[in-house]
């Protein structure tokens, strides 16, 4: 069995940067992670992480843009299709994680490709049968719209249409909260959105409020799959990083441990380190390079 996150969510909302903390988190606590980057137009990686497994090892955006005269978003899908008629690299890489490893996907801001294109639907779904992969989707939005209601409704909707899609456990995170100053009159209720008042301020609102019908036909919809609920990240902080990967573990049935890292769980470990009272191993190769190096035969302990 294999186990991972699959990161989403629209351009800027801080997938690349989670994803960079989540796995140098998860080296801390010497849980064997690698990153597979699926977003074709992510360059310069070299500055935040050296993915495991590239696609843009097999197609990039800007060749796709040039060859076929597609723009950006064209050019994206292009890309995702391509990856799924090519799916043996990745397949082949990944199953040569003997050892196993958690497995992160970086994943494109491009909402559309999992809102109304089935390629990565399809992907996953390949991955999900093919390896045994348990993933978590973690879906982030940039917390400075969890204070607008109708740019939450908005991502709350989008939300939705993912978990139809995927089929798959599903977290929803606002990301860089420490960005976000709240206060009584904001959305967070106990870090949960609650589209009751989000709709209520909507329709107090002059440019939602003639759309009451519509407004609280959304509200019904919402409430009645009960699923749409955001928790609060912050990626430059270790216990944030910690507490989602434990709520995301729990959604996924992973054990600490399974990967040969301590039992301990993540958020304990984290807030030892904040304290002093655990020191992460002093690590000079990267979990890539360890991986690498098993692959050679070399056993190194994770
Ligand atoms: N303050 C703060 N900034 C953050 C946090 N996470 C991400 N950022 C910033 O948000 C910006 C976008 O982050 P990325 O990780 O590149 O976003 P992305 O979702 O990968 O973007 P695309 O790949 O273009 O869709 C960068 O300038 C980050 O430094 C956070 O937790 N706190
Ligand atoms: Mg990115």
């Amino acid at each position: 069995m294999n186990y991972g996150h699959l990161v989403v969510g629209p351009p800027g909302a801080g997938k690349t940067v989670y994803c960079t903390a989540a796995v140098s988190f998860m080296r801390k606590i010497k849980r064997p992670a690698v990153i597979i980057n699926l977003d074709s137009a992510n360059e310069h990686l070299e500055v935040s992480y050296k993915p495991y497994w590239d696609i843009r090892s097999i197609i990039t955006m800007e060749k796709v843009m040039e060859d076929e005269g597609l723009g950006p978003n064209g050019a994206m899908v292009f890309c995702m299709e391509h990856l799924e008629k090519n799916l043996g690299a990745l397949l082949a890489a990944i199953r040569e994680l003997k050892g196993g490893a958690f497995l992160i996907f970086d994943l494109p801001g491009q909402t559309e490709l999992y809102t109304v294109h089935n390629s990565l639907v399809a992907i996953l779904h390949r991955l999900e049968k093919e390896l045994k992969l348990q993933l978590c989707v973690v879906h982030l939005v940039d917390g400075s719209q969890c204070l607008d209601p109708a740019k939450l409704v908005s991502a709350s909707l989008t939300s939705l249409c993912g978990m139809v899609n995927f089929e798959l456990p599903w977290l929803n995170v606002y990301s860089k909260a420490d960005l976000c100053s709240f206060d009584e009159d904001d959305l967070r209720d106990d870090d949960r959105f609650d589209p009751e008042r989000c709709i209520d301020m909507l329709n107090r609102t002059e440019s939602y409020g003639p759309f009451r019908d519509f407004n609280e036909g959304v509200r019904d919809l919402l409430a009645e799959f009960s699923l749409v609920a955001f928790t609060p990240l912050c990626s430059r902080d270790d216990k944030s990083i910690a507490s989602l990967i434990q709520t995301a573990d729990g959604r996924i049935g992973y054990i600490p441990g399974l990967l040969g890292e301590t039992d301990r769980d993540p958020l304990s470990i984290a807030q030892d380190m904040a304290s002093g009272l655990y020191e992460p191993p002093e690590e000079e190769v990267s979990v890539e390079d360890q991986v690498l190096e098993q692959l050679k035969g070399i056993v190194r302990p994770m």
